[in-house]
């Protein structure tokens, strides 16, 4: 079964997404995603430059050969644009190995290990009791974990929290150039604990509060913050501080119990093999897309079990709903899976051209049975709907200081 044809395709249904399309000279084909926020076009001529023409006529069935001439074959190892490249074709070979086996990919990968997969939803919001009635709205829907993000009074624009406006576009306005907002330390400190103080007072010890704080902190000031909300009982704080050194987490971990959760930007199993075999961290939060798809999705999930660490997929509505899916077959199987980062399927655009055939009840996804990852992807609806150059936001101290977004 050969690879015949790659397509790569970006569209923009409210965010950029890119989508890799592996034909087969027998007809089969399979979709994996790209997206690499506010690089996409990198991504894109990687794919259609450089991957694409070395693989036509190889044999879609080798997932793992392909994987290791893509990463270990071209000399230049890891980064962002070159493992969401191979991500992508490595989701789109999944998806083929699935049909040709009738099987949906879960089944490949080892079977079920639960029913369903609990997820987490985000309750974003402009003061400490909107975010809580945000909450309250999540829990009623029948959520059981809900992520808490409050704008911090007398900064203008706060990580999660988008004010008066719907989406980043709108945010970048005309230019578009990246968005800048704004970063106390203090001014956090002043508000986070009344946050879950109210929270725990409101809804009580049965619902799993999360918080993520965007590596805004130091470590020493993320040890401060995790003896501040031990106490609230959190599942995890997530990204408290940067780990570029994985020593970092050792000032965090000497001091407080909350459970820590980190690694939404990393690329491969080496940026966390540390934070793992120190039992450093308690929950990877890889993605499928930016870590080079199922394959070594598979191999770090299987890795932190040997260290009592769960996974917890990003979910951030800046990975396409193909990212999603892939992840739905790595959760449902995956023994230390822990939880999945839900923000919906996109909007009525999305649904359009994203087919997705998972469903969600009470705050859990069910997997897709069909053979492969379960998602089409309608590529006339998609050209609808072109490229629209956008940027993540960057962070600045009040002094001006670039800082981390
Ligand atoms: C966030 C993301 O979902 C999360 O945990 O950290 O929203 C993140 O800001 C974006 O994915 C950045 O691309
Ligand atoms: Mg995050």
């Amino acid at each position: 079964m050969k690879i015949k044809e790659i397509k790569v395709i970006v569209c923009n249904p409210g965010r950029n997404f890119v989508t890799v399309k592996i034909i087969t000279d027998d007809g089969i084909y399979g979709i994996g995603d790209a997206t690499l926020n506010g690089r996409e076009m990198a991504v894109v001529t990687y794919l259609e430059e450089h991957v694409a023409p070395c693989l036509i006529g190889r044999d879609a069935q080798n997932i793992e050969d392909i994987w290791q001439y893509l990463y270990r074959g071209v000399y230049w190892r890891k980064g962002a644009v070159n493992m969401a490249a191979i991500a992508a074709i490595d989701m789109a070979l999944w998806d083929i190995k699935g049909k040709v086996a009738g099987l949906p990919v879960y089944q490949l990968l080892g079977g079920k290990s639960r029913k369903a997969v609990t997820l987490y939803a985000h309750a974003n919001g402009e003061n400490v009791e909107h975010t809580l009635d945000e909450a309250e709205r999540l829990i009623k829907e029948g959520f059981k974990a809900i992520r808490l993000q409050s704008a911090i009074p007398d900064l203008a624009v706060t990580y999660g929290v988008l004010g008066d406006k719907k989406d980043y576009f709108e945010l970048q306005g005309d230019r578009p150039l990246p968005p800048e907002q704004e970063w106390s330390t203090q001014k956090y400190f002043n508000m986070i604990e009344d946050l879950f103080i109210k929270a725990r007072a409101r809804f009580g010890n049965n619902v799993e509060l999360l918080h993520d704080v965007h590596s805004r902190l130091t470590p020493i000031e993320s040890a401060r913050l995790g003896k501040i909300l031990e106490k609230y009982n959190l599942l995890f704080l997530e990204d408290a501080s940067i780990a570029e050194n994985q020593d970092n987490y050792k000032i965090i971990r000497q001091h407080t119990t909350i459970p820590l959760a980190i690694g939404e930007t990393y690329n491969t199993i080496w940026d966390c093999k540390d934070l793992i075999q120190n039992q450093l961290i308690d929950y990877i939060r890889t993605a499928a897309t930016h870590a080079g798809g199922i394959t070594p999705m598979r191999r770090i999930a299987d890795f932190a079990s040997l260290y009592n660490v769960k996974t917890a997929p990003h979910g951030a509505p800046d990975l396409s709903p193909i990212c999603f899916s892939a992840h739905m077959h790595l959760n449902i199987w995956a023994p230390n899976f822990g939880i999945q980062e839900f923000v919906g399927f996109g909007n009525d655009i999305s649904k359009k051209i994203f087919k997705q055939d998972i469903s969600v009840e009470n705050g859990m996804a069910y997997v897709s049975e069909k053979p492969g990852l379960g998602i089409d992807f309608d590529e006339e609806e998609a050209k609808k709907h072109p490229y629209k150059r956008s940027y993540l936001p960057v962070c600045r101290l009040e002094d001006g200081t670039l800082w981390n977004w």
